[in-house]
């Protein structure tokens, strides 16, 4: 029975470790023994590797080996695999090239893997493979999504003419054209996903032991699912069989989604500590971090909306191609499909959608999932084009979306591109937000800024998002090869304390404070008496890991499911003890009571006699742990509205991003306090997409322009004003089909709020004639535009 820990906004238990220093990263580990690896990338976007001159860098001070990816396929040494499997209209399976850790013979993005050298020290490692000798034959290379679908385009894979990977749709084709036909007015619009890198503070490392006494490996890692790594590199890539391979992700400092990969350099330092004995380790540079991180987005789109003269939507259709780079990684696929494609209804009723999706290959590296994946990019198109549909049909921006929303009686939904929404109130959401927006004063504070020279903005976006993955056999039939559950263990010590151990992974959400709010709460217990355990394949029997904004929805129920296990097994426990019906006691505020009595057991006297011979049941066995593995039915639906102001200064293009107000519905709060930080941290991240973010490569050579901070610009505290952020928490559209009710807002701010700040920002250019501008509207871009607009003169 709750003790009030949950929605409790308590301060995270963690943080005392991190501000004082004390986390445990993986760069922190050192093994006795250890090496340090330095890997040597391509220079070259595209070229065929002609040799390999290794003899200098071996002659080099503190060398130990060198291996290249001959070494690698001389022991059998596999492919990273690829986590989804996307079918195409004609029902051919997507193109699926090898990833093989090492090339031996083309590389296929600037940084692709060619060798590795491995020394005493990083330094000496780092000297040394400045001194491999690669020969490389340069090869025309193709970086950008336009360019990649051009006639005559260079070939990534000779298996994959044209460049593409798969040629996917979903929707009704003939309902959605029917809805053009019989439209007042059809809006276009095209649109550019830019290309984002990930860039968590922590770069990524990787530490492989061997232990040849037992064949035990291990691999600290800085991953978001070790699981899953463990999982893949185990059983695809270097065939270790899981007993004997742990993996272990400790204190992760960030990821956004880029950290749930299996990357090749997990794979090199693991098989290379098997070759030598000795621990290796590598740690990437910034540099290494822009290169090989996968990035995030890179669409280009055209979609029209069908409208009506009241300004129903009548039809969408979606033409989008998605950059997947030079390699498939684990999520590729599933990015610009089942998270894009299934999302493109909106909050809105729209009868007919339909949306093709071009995968392509490139000379880049690749792109998968990042902070939202997909989903930012479904939201940006559809409240772009319902916004454009507003000014072209002389409609209010609110008006427009309040008329053609979901109502709550119509829950649970079934959009016409393959989900089924939960639950939702959308017009609360909008509402709320409006008012805490003050919306309706916003005419004077244009003017005011009109006095000031400045032109002042507004822009709305209220998004409807999918988390938790699910169900597992529906993504099945769209092509998931992992299923989409999450397992939880509960150990109740003899003492009363808990451990609970979780296939979640944190790396910056505060899993290690919010699980145990749920178990405290649930047992009645307090918070110092649970410790969470994560990220380590020795301690969790098995998990699916963190991204998707699943681990509350998913992992916590999973939590959930066991403490009803643990609890029914008090209850026989307690009613053995006192002598009563077990339908008779209930556990209530940390005591196990039979109901109208005062005769009780305290949860901690029912934990001693778990363990105690002839305390508990004959029919019973000793001990109190419980495991649960949780499978969701459907994900969560989580939705807000999003408000942005700017004021751009027509003088030098710049945009300053005022005021933004965020009114969301993430169902059940567990700790409001965290989800407000995730929720302030999503909005910076949509705003640097706005405004700031840019992943370049050169056309030409696919050569990567942007690989430093003196060239991507990332969102500084100085850029952001004060958020005010609101959630909603209401029984009513909390989530029905998970124990806590709760839904997923990890990403939600990097979702709801890039189309709000462009919204903003065409309105505040609208009167020079502006339609659109794409992300991210940078200074020069926005002066361009004003000096360039239809109506600039
Ligand atoms: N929570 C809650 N009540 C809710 C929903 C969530 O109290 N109704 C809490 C959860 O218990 C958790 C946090 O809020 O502590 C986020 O929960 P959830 O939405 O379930 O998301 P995940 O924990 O699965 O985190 C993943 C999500 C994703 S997909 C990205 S990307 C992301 C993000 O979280 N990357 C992050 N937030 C991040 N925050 C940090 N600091 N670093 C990252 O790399």
């Amino acid at each position: 029975m709750a003790n009030g820990m949950i929605g409790a906004a308590l301060p995270r238990t963690e943080d005392l470790r991190f501000i004082t220093g004390k986390g445990r990263y993986t760069d922190d580990i050192r093994r006795p023994g250890q090496l340090y690896a330095a890997i040597v990338r391509s220079l070259h976007a595209h070229a065929r590797i002609v040799s390999i001159d290794a003899a200098e860098a071996r002659q080099a001070p503190g060398v130990v080996a060198i291996f290249t990816g001959a070494d690698m396929a001389a022991d059998n040494v596999g492919s990273l695999p690829c986590g989804w499997l996307v079918t195409s209209k004609d029902g051919s399976p997507m193109v699926e090239p090898p990833h093989i850790p090492m090339v031996a013979d083309r590389v296929r993005h600037v940084g692709d893997q060619v060798a590795v050298v491995i020394a005493e020290t990083q330094h000496q490692a780092n000297e040394a493979a400045a001194l491999v000798e690669v020969d490389y034959e340069e090869l025309p290379a193709v970086a950008t999504v336009a360019d990649a679908i051009a006639e005559g385009a260079p070939t990534v894979w000779d298996e994959a003419p044209g460049n593409t990977c798969y040629d996917w749709h979903i929707g009704d084709q003939a309902a959605t054209d029917q809805a053009f036909k019989n439209a007042h007015r059809v809006i276009e619009l095209d649109v550019v996903q830019n290309r984002l890198v990930p860039n968590a503070i922590e770069p990524r490392v990787a530490l492989g032991d061997y232990d040849p006494s037992t064949g035990q490996y291990t691999l600290y890692t800085t991953s978001q699912n070790p699981h899953v790594i463990r999982l893949l590199m185990g059983t695809g890539v270097l065939h270790i069989p899981e007993h004997k391979l742990r993996v272990v992700a400790p204190d992760v400092g960030g990821g956004f989604g880029s950290k749930i990969f299996h990357y090749a350099e997990e794979a090199i330092v693991t098989w290379a500590a098997g070759k030598l004995g000795r621990p290796v380790k590598w740690t990437a540079t910034r540099s290494e971090s822009f290169m090989t991180d996968a990035h995030g987005r890179d669409h280009l789109t055209h979609a029209a909306l069908a409208v009506d003269k009241d300004g129903t939507f009548l039809g969408l259709k979606v033409s989008t191609t998605a950059n997947m780079g030079a390699y498939l990684s684990l999520f590729a696929p599933s990015v610009p499909t089942y998270l894009y494609g299934c999302l493109l209804a909106g909050c809105y009723q729209t009868p007919a959608v339909y949306c093709e999706v071009r995968a392509v290959f490139t000379h880049t590296v690749a792109v998968d999932a990042y902070r939202g994946a997909g989903r930012p990019e479904a939201t940006f198109l559809v409240e772009r084009i319902v916004d454009v549909a507003a000014r072209e049909l002389g409609m209010d921006p609110v008006e427009i979306r309040r008329k053609n929303f979901i109502r709550p009686e119509q829950f649970p939904y079934e959009c016409p591109v393959g989900l089924t929404y939960d639950s939702g109130d959308y017009a609360a959401t909008l509402d709320l937000a409006l008012k805490n927006a003050e919306y309706a004063d916003f005419p004077q504070r244009k003017a005011a800024a009109k006095a000031q020279g400045k032109l002042r903005g507004i822009g709305i976006s209220h998004y409807v998002e999918a988390c938790g993955l699910a169900p597992s056999a529906a993504a099945g039939s769209l092509g998931a090869r992992a299923g989409l559950y999450e397992s939880a263990q509960v150990r109740v010590h003899p003492s009363g304390s808990v451990t609970v151990y979780t296939g979640s992974h944190s790396h910056g959400q505060g899993h290690e404070t919010v699980f145990a709010q749920i178990v405290a709460d649930r047992l009645g217990i307090g918070m110092d008496q649970v410790e969470v355990v994560h990220g380590d394949t020795a301690n969790v029997a098995f998990g699916m890991g963190t991204y998707g904004s699943r681990s509350l929805a998913v992992g916590g129920s999973a939590i959930s499911k066991a403490l009803d296990k643990i609890i029914a097994k008090g209850q026989k426990i307690a009613a053995h003890l006192l002598e009563a019906s077990v339908s008779d006691v209930e556990l209530r505020a940390g005591q196990f009571q039979i109901a109208g009595t005062d005769r009780q057991k305290a949860f901690a006297e029912i934990a001693l006699a778990a363990y105690v011979p002839h305390q508990y049941p004959t029919d019973l066995e000793p001990g109190l742990e419980e495991t649960a593995f949780y499978d969701p039915t459907n994900f969560t639906f989580p939705a807000g509205c999003h408000i942005c102001e700017v004021e751009i200064d027509p003088e030098v293009g710049t945009v300053e991003v005022v005021r933004v107000t965020a009114a969301d519905n993430f169902g059940t709060l567990i700790n409001p306090m965290i989800v407000e930080g995730q929720v302030h941290g999503g909005l910076a991240q949509g705003i640097g997409q706005a405004l700031l973010e840019e992943c370049i490569y050169d056309r030409e050579s696919g050569q990567l322009v942007t690989g430093s901070y003196m060239n991507y610009t990332m969102p500084r505290a100085a850029d952001l004003p004060s958020f005010a952020v609101e959630a909603i928490e209401d029984p009513a559209t909390a989530c029905p089909h998970n124990p806590l009710g709760a839904k997923g807002c990890g990403e939600a701010g990097a979702i709801g709020v890039p189309p709000a700040v462009i919204n903003a920002v065409v309105d505040a250019l609208s009167h020079l004639g502006v339609r659109h501008v794409d992300m991210p509207a940078t200074p020069e871009k926005i002066w361009h535009i004003i000096h360039t607009a239809p109506s600039a003169d």
